[in-house]
């Protein structure tokens, strides 16, 4: 019979044994007696049916997504875990955790946060960095930048998808940094693959990044005269999607927000300015349009009021705006370019533009972080990727694995990484020739990679086997894709430009000259180096868990529930942490518990020789067990134990019944 009344037949080998109600809603995952799918999913629906959103599952924190706010935050709640008032699982309790063994080992410290797209993982960055930023802050002014960042990096770096409506579009690392009595010296903000290609290209009900819709909406009059700043519903690039609002997000108040943002971390009201011009002009390139000038069908940029806008706004000048997106520079000639062409090379300067006021942005973050830094001793890091669709993740969840020694992934990371053949460096290398293109390109990977057993090919796509499922990629565009070079005129116009589009054209032409790396090729060497910090470090990980798609309160679906934990191998973890720290009991709890199924009676007994005696009168083999002075230490389950004080407790319930029966 189920909980719910209804009575189903199945088959005894299709049982599997429940743990006893005593035990429902266990902090750790480890606690539980029998460890199988319904219970571990029985266990997380209790607690999060009573609002308990984090769980244990041994070293890994679970957090689960409320999709409402829990008041389980703020400052009484700092205080408590602070103070050790509070010790149950929560974000902070991590936090607290790392910035201790920190400060106990003189160790760096790392607290690694994954999970599907709208899990939570930047919001429960969000409160470590809070807890972080206030344990270790004699330094009011270091803190409040500090939690300002974020606002800041939301807004430029984060867009509503389909499965998130604040959605980070990059991945960030938040480095803090202590001195010796364990206060903040400085703080650094690394950001990775910010994904460009919001700019120009939206699906439908998506959004761009939420700064273009705040500055639509927000700008003060006087502003919106300078920048010529329209609604967002006259922008191309935003209007695509068919999507302009969020409900329940304020646009127009978050600029205001974001303003203070600015002025909290000392951003001058010049660069400000700076910044505003460039949104602006963003937005006015995306409306520049081409008419075609001959029977070639060639083009020509038109001299309207979206171009003569974008000039002013970039500091350069119409006509070799004009000249840079009408024209592609070959041998000092310049050659007329089609309607495809035009558009494209306008989309990458739109975009180049947005990166280049993007990666500023984070530099004048972090001078604004940088703080004593010569006192700096040790810092904790806080990761914080995104969704499930980025590779990045994938890898990350590698680190994980090799850390806890699971499962083999080499053969799908040769895939990868394998030098000088894995797919990065074939894509590098083909990016880099100009013979190559997308057939080639799929060719070379088939021949390079079908002897290993994880990919398959087929046509202008191929698989691969990762741990949790087998993805198909497209290789079609991906040449394209894995390319943001920008030709050579488009770089010499922006280094006409006003700041910071000079600063960064300028590097730009001694990267080109230099390294000649493609995305793929860059992605690899970020995240080699992210690998090295975090193994330089303690980890501590924390593995956010959605559960429903509907991001609503209050539903638990476990198929999605299951499925998350089985990507992030949360069992295995469960399991070998069994193995590796056994479960204790007190004397004192075992006697209580067990004490039912000693036939001797055993009131004049002490609990230490009542748990020998229960040991030894059901031979429970000495070898998984030790008998410590004040505790008993297991090596496995105590299933048997469990499943004969279960047959004692129906029992007597049996007996109970059948008594009251009779009185009736
Ligand atoms: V993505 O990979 O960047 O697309 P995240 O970062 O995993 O994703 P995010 O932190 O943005 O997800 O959370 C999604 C939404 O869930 C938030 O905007 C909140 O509305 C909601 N959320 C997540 N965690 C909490 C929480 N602890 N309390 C309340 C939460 N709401
Ligand atoms: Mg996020």
């Amino acid at each position: 019979m189920l909980s719910h009344g209804n009575v189903i037949t199945v088959s005894r080998g299709e049982l599997l044994p429940a743990n006893t109600e005593v035990l429902d809603g266990v902090d750790d995952l480890v606690e539980l007696s029998y460890l199988n799918a319904p219970s571990v999913l029985h266990n997380l629906q209790y607690r999060y049916n009573h609002d308990i959103i984090y769980s244990k599952a041994g070293p890994v924190l679970l957090a689960f997504n409320p999709f409402k706010d829990v008041n389980i935050y703020g400052n009484d709640f700092f205080t408590a875990y602070k103070d050790k008032i509070l010790d149950n699982p929560q974000v902070y309790a991590v936090a607290d955790g790392a910035y201790n063994d920190m400060m106990k080992d003189g160790e760096n410290q790392s607290i690694i946060i994954s999970g599907e797209s709208g899990s939570g993982k930047t919001k429960t960055a969000k409160f470590a960095m809070q807890y972080l930023a206030s344990v270790g802050s004699q330094n009011c002014e270091m803190k409040s930048k500090l939690i300002q960042t974020s606002c800041i990096l939301e807004a430029f770096g984060n867009a509503k998808t389909s499965r998130n409506c604040n959605s980070s579009r990059f991945g960030k690392l938040i480095d803090i940094h202590y001195n010796a009595e364990g206060t903040i010296s400085s703080a650094c903000i690394q950001t990775y693959l910010l994904e460009k290609s919001r700019v120009s290209q939206l699906c439908r009900g998506e959004r761009s990044y939420h700064v273009f819709y705040q500055i639509c909406a927000g700008a003060p009059p006087a502003l919106k005269d300078m920048l010529n700043l329209k609604m967002s519903s006259e922008y191309k690039f935003l209007k695509q999607s068919g999507c302009l609002k969020i409900n329940g997000v304020e646009d127009a108040h978050n600029f205001k927000v974001l303003v203070d943002a600015f002025d909290t971390l000392g951003i001058s009201h010049q660069d400000q300015e700076n910044v505003f011009h460039l949104l602006a002009a963003v937005l006015w390139l995306g409306n520049i349009s081409f008419a075609v000038i001959d029977q070639e069908e060639h083009v020509e940029l038109v001299a309207d009021e979206a171009s003569r806008t974008a000039a002013r706004l970039m500091g350069c000048k119409i006509d070799d705006l004009k000249v840079v997106l009408s024209t592609n520079r070959i041998h000092n000639t310049a050659e007329p370019l089609k309607m495809q062409q035009a558009t494209d090379k306008r989309d990458a300067l739109a975009t180049f533009v947005y990166e280049s006021l993007f990666n500023w942005l984070m530099e004048e973050v972090n001078t604004s972080l940088k703080g004593d830094e010569q006192h700096t001793r040790h810092t904790i890091s806080i990761l914080d990727t995104y969704g499930f669709e980025s590779l990045q993740e994938y890898e990350l969840e590698g680190i994980h694995w090799k850390k806890v020694e699971f499962e083999d992934n080499q053969e799908c990371l040769d895939i990868f990484e394998k030098k000088p053949m894995g797919l990065i460096s074939i894509l590098n290398e083909d990016s880099n020739s100009s013979k190559a293109t997308n057939e080639t390109f799929t060719e070379n990977i088939k021949r390079h990679l079908s002897y290993n057993i994880c990919f398959s090919c087929e046509k202008g796509a191929f698989r691969v086997r990762h741990y949790a499922q087998e993805v198909q990629y497209d290789a079609s565009e991906m040449l394209e894709q894995n390319s943001d070079k920008l030709q050579f005129d488009t770089i010499q116009l922006l280094s006409s430009c006003k700041k910071p589009l000079n600063h960064s054209a300028s590097g730009l032409m001694n990267q080109v000259q230099t390294t000649g790396q493609s995305v793929g090729a860059k992605f690899m060497d970020h995240l080699f180096k992210l690998i090295q910090e975090m193994e330089n470090s303690k980890q501590h990980f924390i593995r956010c868990v959605k559960p429903n798609t509907k991001k609503l309160p209050g539903i638990y679906e476990n198929d999605i529930v299951w499925e998350q934990l089985k990507c992030s191998q949360v069992m295995e973890i469960v399991q070998i942490t069994k193995s590796r720290y056994p479960l204790r009991f007190t004397h004192q709890e075992f006697a209580s518990r067990f004490g039912c199924i000693l036939s001797k009676n055993i009131s004049c007994m002490d609990p230490l020789s009542t748990s020998v005696a229960i040991l030894q009168q059901h031979q429970i083999p000495p070898q998984i067990y030790q008998v410590g002075f004040t505790k008993l230490f297991f090596r496995g389950q105590v299933d048997v134990l469990e499943n004969l004080r279960q047959e004692v407790l129906n029992g007597t319930r049996e007996l109970e019944n059948r008594f009251l029966g009779g009185r009736v």
